[in-house]
C-alpha cells in the first residue's frame, strides 16, 4: 500500500519535513487499544507505543494519537514495532466536548473526509438527533452525509427521505438498504481510494452491516437488534479502520452511547420539555418517575397526557446521558491519575539528578 492510499498528501508531507530531518517515518494509526496502537507504515502493520517524552509533554487526552492520526515514529521493522514521538498536525478531526467538572474534549477520530450519520428506519429515526450531529460537525471541514438505513423495513421510507432532505437542506441524505442493496452505489459515490470515512449512529442502526456490504464480504462484526433495547448491546466495541477497494479507509464506531456528541444535558430535547413540565408537580424533588409515590409524570402518563413513545424515549435519552457522564468521570479520573504518575516520575528524576550532583 502506498502512503497516498493511506491518505497521505502534500500538506502532510510539508508538515512532516522537520520529522524527516530527524530520521522519523510517517505512519497512520489504524486502531487504538488503550495506550497501544496499531500503525500502518505503508509497508506493514506494526504495534506502536508513545515515547516517554510524548507522555510527559501531553497535557490532555486529545493530544494522544487517535484512530486516523498520522504520527512521526521510529520504526523497528525487525521487531514489528514503533515508538511514536509526535502527532503530525491533524487536518480534520471530530470530537465531543463533554461537560464534566471541567470541559474535556474527546477526539473520536482524526483526518476524516466523510462522516456518515446512520439511522435505521425501523425504529431509530430521530430528526432532532440528525440536526445535532449536523451541528456538531459544522465547521470541522468534514463532509456529513445522512444515511437512512433499513428502508426495506419502512413503507414510508420515501416520504421520510424527502422530509429529511428538506430539514437538512445542504446536507446530502440517502436512503439505503443493505438487504435489497438499494442505493448502496449512491453511498459509494461519496468514497474514493485515499479517503477516510467514519460511520456513526446508534447501536443497531446497521453501521457494521453497511461496511460489510461496501466490502462485499464480512469484515466487521454485526449483531441482531435486541427487542429490549434498554440495555442495548454494543456489537462494535472499538473504533477500527478498514481498507475497502475503491472506498478508501472506513472507520467503524460503537453505537451512540459512546458517541454522544453534544454538550448540553439533553434538556432541549422535546421529550425532556414534556416530561419536565409534569415533573415539577412530583412529590419528591429527586423523583426518578419510576415508581415513586406522588409521581406526577406517571400520573400524566396514565391519563394519556404523555404519549408512551415519548416517555420511553425520555428514559432512553436519560440513560444515555447517565452513561456518558459516568464515562466522562472515568476519563477525568484517569487523566488525574496519569498526571500524578507523571509527576511522581518527574520527582524521581529530579531526586536522581540531585543524588548525582551530590555524588560528584
Ligand atoms: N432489514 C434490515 N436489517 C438491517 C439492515 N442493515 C442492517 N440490518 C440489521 O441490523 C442489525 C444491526 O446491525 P449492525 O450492523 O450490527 O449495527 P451497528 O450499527 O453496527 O451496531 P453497533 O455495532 O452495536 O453500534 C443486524 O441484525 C443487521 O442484519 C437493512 O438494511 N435492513
Ligand atoms: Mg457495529
Ligand atoms: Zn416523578
Amino acid at each position: 500500500m502506498t502512503l497516498e492510499q493511506l491518505g497521505w498528501n502534500s500538506r502532510f508531507e510539508e508538515d512532516f519535513e522537520p520529522f524527516r530531518k530527524d530520521g522519523l517515518n510517517p505512519a497512520r494509526v489504524i486502531a487504538e487499544h488503550r495506550e497501544r496502537y496499531i500503525l500502518h507504515t505503508g509497508e506493514a502493520e506494526i504495534a506502536g507505543e508513545v515515547s516517554g517524552k510524548f507522555m510527559f509533554t501531553a497535557q490532555t487526552p486529545s493530544e494522544y494519537p487517535k484512530t486516523g492520526d498520522w504520527v512521526a515514529a521510529s520504526v523497528f521493522p525487525e521487531e514489528s514495532k514503533a515508538i511514536i514521538h509526535s502527532l503530525v498536525p491533524r487536518h480534520t478531526y471530530f470530537s465531543r466536548k463533554a461537560a464534566g467538572a471541567k470541559t474535556v474534549e474527546q477526539v473520536m477520530a482524526a483526518n476524516i473526509d466523510n462522516i456518515f450519520i446512520v439511522q435505521g428506519l425501523d425504529n431509530n429515526y430521530n430528526p432532532m438527533r440528525l440536526l445535532r450531529y449536523a451541528a456538531s460537525i459544522e465547521g470541522t471541514g468534514i463532509s456529513p452525509v445522512v444515511v437512512l438505513n433499513k428502508s426495506d423495513l419502512n413503507p414510508d421510507a420515501v416520504q421520510i427521505l424527502e422530509k429529511t432532505k428538506e430539514l437538512l437542506r445542504a446536507i446530502p441524505v440517502i436512503g439505503i438498504s443493505t438487504i435489497t442493496g438499494n442505493h448502496i452505489d449512491e453511498l459509494k459515490s461519496f468514497m474514493r481510494d485515499g479517503m477516510t470515512s467514519v460511520f456513526v449512529g446508534s447501536s443497531g442502526a446497521g453501521k457494521s452491516t453497511i461496511i460489510n456490504s461496501l466490502a462485499g464480504k464480512q469484515v466487521a462484526e454485526t449483531h441482531e437488534v435486541r427487542e429490549d433495547d434498554s440495555r442495548g448491546r454494543h456489537t462494535t466495541v472499538a473504533r477500527q479502520l478498514y481498507f475497502i477497494d475503491n472506498c478508501g479507509m472506513v472507520i467503524d464506531t460503537p453505537g451512540i452511547r459512546e458517541l454522544q456528541l453534544w454538550d448540553d444535558d439533553g434538556k432541549s430535547a422535546p421529550e425532556f420539555d414534556i416530561v419536565l413540565k409534569y415533573a415539577q408537580n412530583c412529590r419528591f424533588k429527586d423523583c426518578l418517575h419510576e415508581n415513586e409515590p406522588g409521581c406526577a409524570v406517571k400520573e400524566a402518563a396514565d391519563k394519556g397526557l404523555i404519549p408512551p413513545e415519548i416517555l420511553k424515549s425520555y428514559f432512553k435519552l436519560k440513560k444515555e446521558m447517565e452513561y456518558t457522564r459516568s464515562k466522562i468521570d472515568e476519563a477525568a479520573a484517569l487523566e488525574r491519575k496519569q498526571k500524578e504518575k507523571k509527576f511522581g516520575k518527574y520527582v524521581k528524576n529530579v531526586l536522581k539528578d540531585i543524588k548525582e550532583v551530590k555524588g560528584r
